[in-house]
């Protein structure tokens, strides 16, 4: 397949009205039938048939209105069939297929698989031509009837059912649909049931799947999935259209879930929860996920993508609406600043490395690469800048009438920005240029004040990144607001709109100079510098009325502090020590003022600066700030430790939470200077997960973990999530110098069952979490992971392509590590039988 460019797009000449199919499930010889009611676009100038198809189709049978045609009209190759137009009637034409495909030999997880027994699906991008021959493509959109065979108990599909006899089970899904969103799951699984009533009084059955035994850990996704459909019609006034909605829970699963119509399937780590084996954060992300999943009902499914191209249409619309979700459920503040951490840690690599793209890119080999955090957290950015600039007002105007205009159709970004043209009158011309352009803008401020006007001056400018060298200005809204000397706001929030490469802003009539809170709530995905004094940042840490601003006024103390050193680390020092001390500011908001920047977003920030990051340095320097702050707040601390215990039975509410995660966050430093011995004691009486294994990090942190991890494994050594967990904590804490051999150890686990995807990741993400281990200077973080990424690549390319960004940011270190991780990657590039997913991906990595 060569490269796919979006310049290229060409409706499909084919119109497709029905599809009906017809599986009789077995592990080795599923027997796939399907009839595909078609038509010629344009009769007067026919075309070839072309469907896709992979060459894991065994072809049994092949019909034109019930006749075979000349096989001198019929192709084949490993990607497609082709009917040449000579053999197809003018008018409507039915045509059938049989196929026998293998489910038991997919070890990709692309189409349709085996989990543990379970029959299950995976469409998006581009799976169901592993199913039958078929135009898969998102723009084809039809109505689906689809007849399960299979003497499991449990047969789903899409839609509402029509009939379940022993045996066999139809099902019928009105709402026309791109075969991406085609879903089947057969197995022996049991629900947890609930109904909900849609506020135009439809009854919805909904059913959480799960295997036997696994019921009372899926209490909380069902929670989950009421609360986000009654979010939905609230806020966005989106009903659900069908009389089911199922979710079911898988171990096998390349991606964290998936929105099939009416039947979402989960990896089973974002449904199954219980105290004793998930964390506030595992809690946290189900309901997210759920959310997320959910909301694609209309955002993705009614109103889908036109072509590949567009996935951020779908993509960064709902991560923004899960965010909003979280948000209202949750702490607003906590929240953005969490998404924010993601950004920078993820987002702004990508940006900063070979791999970055813009959110709407315009080329690519393989989509399944770019599910990234471009597409899906910029993506989201990109909307609540959009909100930002034309108001909440407008902003829930456009979207009513996005959902009415667009409901049906297979729609593009032009389309999604013509809605908003249209709803406020606003030219969105310079705007759009976020969703064409890769890379995070640099924003630069500087301040002037002169007899009571303040003015601001900012210039922007974005480095080059593959492919555009050149960046012409971006519209920035920049939300800005002024502090008094006494520490009073006075000028609330104003939302600044930069349109040019430079420009300035005045505020006039001001008494005494004020100090300037700037980007808050962080209203742009961009790097803002400005010069700023430690002793500015330590008050804005104490006085911003925004909490993003406070908080990263913290961060910046803290960076500064963790690159420069003195008097940036003492001014931190002290200033940490006060806020952590307030009891009138949030507990989680405190724990996350009291987490140093990880390694990882330390050296992003060193690389953007221009400097060479040393992954050991920055490990033994940040463990020395930490120790620091301990040190210098060892009595706050200790008695926070004590008084954020949480009394009686685990909740999983957001503030039960927060006093965990400050109890958690203390105890981290608190480990620098106490020798580890309060997470041993956590570690012996925690009832929770969460507090577990915050005590597990540490004790692995500090090389004394040995007995806690055989207790964990000898408790849950049948439970594979929390075994995932005990995999990844143990290389993600390493000391660095340990970690490739901790690894090691690891991958040669009988329990190491690296072709499911989580237990990989675990292993290979844990290690690439680890930073200063997997960039060893002696490169044997590179070796170890090019080892097992070719081993991976063979079974499932799409997991292997993934991992494979580990890489990612190889340019930035010294010349050393850098031919090591070149030399990896290049044996990588070697690798006979190379998947197109990671050639893609390693080809741009060392482009
Ligand atoms: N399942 C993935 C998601 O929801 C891809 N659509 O983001
Ligand atoms: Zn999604």
């Amino acid at each position: 397949q060569p490269v796919q460019h979006l310049a290229d797009y060409r409706p499909w000449p084919f119109l497709l009205s029905q599809t009906r199919l017809d599986l009789t499930l077995a592990g080795r010889g599923t027997i796939v039938r399907a009839a595909l009611d078609l038509a010629m676009r344009d009769p007067d100038a026919p075309e070839d048939l072309i469907l896709d198809g992979g060459a894991g189709l065994q072809l049994r049978a092949l019909t034109i209105d019930g006749q075979a045609p000349d096989p001198a009209h019929v192709t084949r190759t490993d990607e497609r069939l082709t009917i040449a137009a000579a053999a197809l009637p003018r008018a409507p034409f039915i045509l059938e297929t049989e196929v026998a495909i293998d489910p038991e030999a997919n070890t990709a997880f692309e189409g349709l698989y085996l989990s543990g027994g379970i029959f299950c699906t995976q469409c998006e991008a581009e799976g169901f031509r592993h199913i039958t021959f078929y135009p898969d493509r998102p723009d084809v959109m039809t109505v689906f009837h689809v007849t399960l065979r299979s003497d499991l108990p449990v047969l789903l599909s899409n839609g509402n059912p029509v009939r379940t006899d022993a045996g066999v089970a139809e099902w019928h899904d009105p709402w026309p649909k791109p075969a991406y969103l085609f879903a089947l799951v057969a197995g022996d699984l049991v629900a947890v049931s609930d109904r909900f009533t849609t506020r135009s009084g439809r009854e919805v059955a909904l059913n959480v799947w799960v295997r036997p035994g696994d019921q009372d850990r899926a209490g909380f996704a069902m929670e989950s999935l009421v609360a986000s459909m009654r979010w939905d019609e609230d806020v966005y006034g989106r009903e659900y259209d069908l009389d089911v909605f199922n979710i079911v829970a898988v171990d096998d699963f390349n991606m964290g879930a998936m929105e099939n119509k009416g039947l979402n399937i989960f990896n089973s780590k974002l449904v199954l929860a219980s105290p004793d084996t998930a964390t506030d954060t595992d809690y946290e992300r189900i309901e997210a996920v759920i959310a997320h999943e959910y909301f694609h009902n209309w955002t993705g499914n009614r109103i889908t993508c036109r072509d590949w191209f567009q996935l951020c249409l779908k993509e960064g619309l709902t991560v923004y609406r899960d965010q909003q979700f979280t948000s209202d459920l949750r702490s607003a503040a906590v929240k953005r600043i969490e998404d924010v951490q993601t950004m920078r840690a993820r987002q702004f690599r990508e940006d900063q490395g070979p791999l970055a793209h813009p959110p709407r890119p315009d080329r690519y080999e393989e989509i399944n690469n770019f599910y990234t955090a471009t597409v899906y957290e910029k993506g989201a950015e990109v909307i609540g800048m959009l909100k930002l600039l034309v108001g909440d007002e407008a902003y829930a105007r456009a979207l009513d009438l996005y959902f009415t205009r667009h409901d049906g159709d297979a729609a593009t970004i032009e389309d999604w920005l013509t809605v908003f043209q249209d709803a406020t009158g606003r030219d969105l011309t310079q705007f759009k240029r976020w969703y064409t352009d890769a890379g995070t803008p640099v924003l630069e401020m500087v301040e002037d004040w002169q007899d009571g006007t303040l003015t601001l001056s900012f210039a922007q400018s974005t480095p080059p990144t593959p492919g555009q060298p050149d960046k012409p200005a971006r519209v920035i809204p920049i939300a800005v607001g002024l502090i008094g000397p006494d520490g009073d706001e006075v000028a609330p929030t104003r939302v600044l709109e930069m349109t040019e490469a430079r420009e300035s802003f005045t505020f006039s009539g001001l008494g005494a100079r004020p100090v300037v809170s700037a980007l808050r709530g962080f209203s742009a995905p961009v790097m803002l510098k400005r010069l700023m004094d430690d002793a500015t940042r330590a008050f804005l840490l104490a006085h911003d009325t925004d909490p993003f601003a406070r908080w990263e006024a913290g961060r910046e103390l803290a960076l500064s502090a963790l690159i420069h050193g003195d008097p940036a680390a003492s001014a931190y020092i002290d200033a940490i020590g006060a806020l952590a001390a307030d009891e009138s500011a949030d507990p989680a908001f405190r724990a996350l003022c009291l987490t140093l920047p990880g390694e990882e977003e330390i050296a992003t920030r060193m690389a953007a600066e221009g400097s060479t990051p040393d992954p050991d340095a920055i490990h033994a320097t940040r463990g020395d700030l930490a120790r620091r702050i301990a040190l210098a707040h060892q009595d706050l601390l200790s008695r926070l430790y004590d008084e954020m215990t949480v009394p009686g039975a685990y909740s999983p509410d957001a503030a039960s939470a927060a006093r965990r995660s400050l109890r958690i966050a203390t105890l981290g430093l608190l480990a620098r200077i106490d020798g580890g011995e309060r997470a041993e004691i956590l570690f012996g009486v925690a009832s929770n997960m969460t507090e577990r294994m915050a005590a597990l990090a540490v004790l692995v942190r500090l090389d004394r973990a040995g007995s806690a991890l055989k207790v964990l494994e000898a408790e849950f050594a049948d439970n594979r999530l929390v075994m995932d967990k005990w995999f990844a904590i143990q290389v993600m804490a390493a000391p660095p110098a340990q970690a490739v051999a901790v690894a090691r150890d690891l991958a040669a686990r009988r329990d190491f069952d690296w072709k499911n995807p989580n237990r990989f990741r675990a292993l290979l993400g844990g290690l690439a979490g680890n930073h200063a281990g997997f960039h060893a200077a002696d490169g044997s973080g590179y070796d170890f992971t090019a080892d097992w990424l070719m081993r991976m690549d063979a079974a499932n390319p799409q997991i292997a392509a993934r991992m494979s960004t580990a890489f990612e940011t190889w340019p930035r270190y010294d010349a050393a590590r850098g031919a090591r991780a070149r030399a990896a990657l290049e044996r990588i590039a070697a690798l006979e039988g190379l998947s197109r997913n990671t050639r893609e991906m390693v080809s741009r990595m060392i482009a």
